[in-house]
């Protein structure tokens, strides 16, 4: 199997010497399945297994945000997540088609798979958006099994954080967290993934706990439709990494699928969207990072970062999965 660090030595290789033969590939290859983080490859591969199988896009990519979810070495999606600043562990997650049909929960507790949760928002009430002890007692209802999130891990890594309470997010920290002690970073391993079959349909889902620490109650980007997440028939997938905050205050995925509505390549519309916001907030985004990831329904692929850092694992239409390094505004 193969590691998360080889997969990211891999982008670094392919980042460092073959720019130009890379964004050529990228530009001409069709893909099936992409997502955030070099740990997305993970994710990409069950995606691609359950497409191949027969299943649907909405199920590739709910089994696709399953394997952060079920990790527990993965601090901010699912089991072992870190826990807001009351030692709760809440979890946010939406899952989307290009009908317009969407799910989503945010601050649900005790249930592993929040983005099965959200599908069945999705395909079994009228709502899009349940929140809080109503998405928690709908999930019960559901049959969902409850379990302790917090590891001892987790647990740790919070007392540890209690003796400063200082919140201050890191960028790049999906990656970088893996060589820095556990409990010393604001470690996020957000998900966000589209899928996208051989006639052009797509659908995608994020899950995510959020911010490391926050406040009890705060929901981020990933849940809100046309924030983390947007699909639209015809047109494209976007999806959203980094602070939320920054993310929801331009409806982020909305926005890059707009520009590619109006004919932007998926590179370019993401791009579109990074200046926008660094025009919009200046100085307060110093040292935050924003990413987008989207794919057209052509299966053309491109990502943009506020900073470097932000890699995504993409699986073209034979399996292949490669991680790139998104291009960024600062260097
Ligand atoms: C949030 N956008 O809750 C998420 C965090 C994230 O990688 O993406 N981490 O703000």
């Amino acid at each position: 199997m193969t590691t998360r660090r080889s997969f990211f030595a891999l982008s670094a290789g392919l980042v460092g010497t073959a720019s130009v033969t890379q964004a050529a590939r990228i530009s001409q290859t069709r893909y099936a399945v992409v997502s955030t983080w070099d740990f997305g490859a993970a994710a990409n591969a069950a995606a691609f297994a359950k497409l191949s199988a027969g299943g649907s896009l909405l199920d590739a990519v709910e089994s696709g945000a399953h394997v952060p979810e079920a990790d527990p070495g993965n601090h901010s999606v699912g089991l072992g997540g870190y826990p807001d600043r009351d030692g709760r562990v809440t979890l946010d997650a939406i899952i989307m088609d290009d009908r317009g049909n969407v799910g989503a929960v945010a601050a649900l507790e005790g249930v592993v798979h929040a983005v099965s949760v959200a599908r069945k928002v999705m395909e079994e009430t009228p709502h899009t958006f349940l929140v809080g002890d109503g998405a928690t007692q709908f999930a019960i209802a559901q049959g969902f099994p409850q379990q302790d999130l917090l590891t001892t891990e987790s647990e740790g890594a919070w007392r540890e954080w209690l003796k400063t309470s200082h919140y201050e997010p890191q960028p790049n920290i999906e990656n970088e967290g893996k060589r820095l002690p556990r409990g010393s970073a604001l470690d996020h391993d957000t998900l966000g993934i589209l899928a996208r079959d051989r006639s052009g349909n797509l659908a995608g889902a994020c899950t995510t706990s959020g911010m490391a620490f926050k406040l009890h109650g705060r929901v981020g980007d990933s849940p809100q439709c046309g924030a983390g997440l947007f699909v639209e028939a015809g047109v494209g997938a976007a999806t959203a990494t980094g602070v939320g905050e920054e993310v929801t205050r331009i409806c982020g995925t909305s926005r890059v699928v707009a520009s590619m509505r109006a004919g932007m390549p998926p590179l370019e519309a993401c791009k579109e969207a990074i200046q926008h916001l660094a025009r919009l907030r200046a100085d307060a985004l110093r040292g935050k990072q924003v990413g987008f990831l989207a794919m057209s329904s052509a299966g053309a692929v491109g990502a943009f970062a506020l900073l470097p850092g932000f890699t995504y694992a993409a699986t073209d239409m034979t399996g292949q999965t490669q991680v790139f390094a998104a291009k960024s505004l600062t260097q």
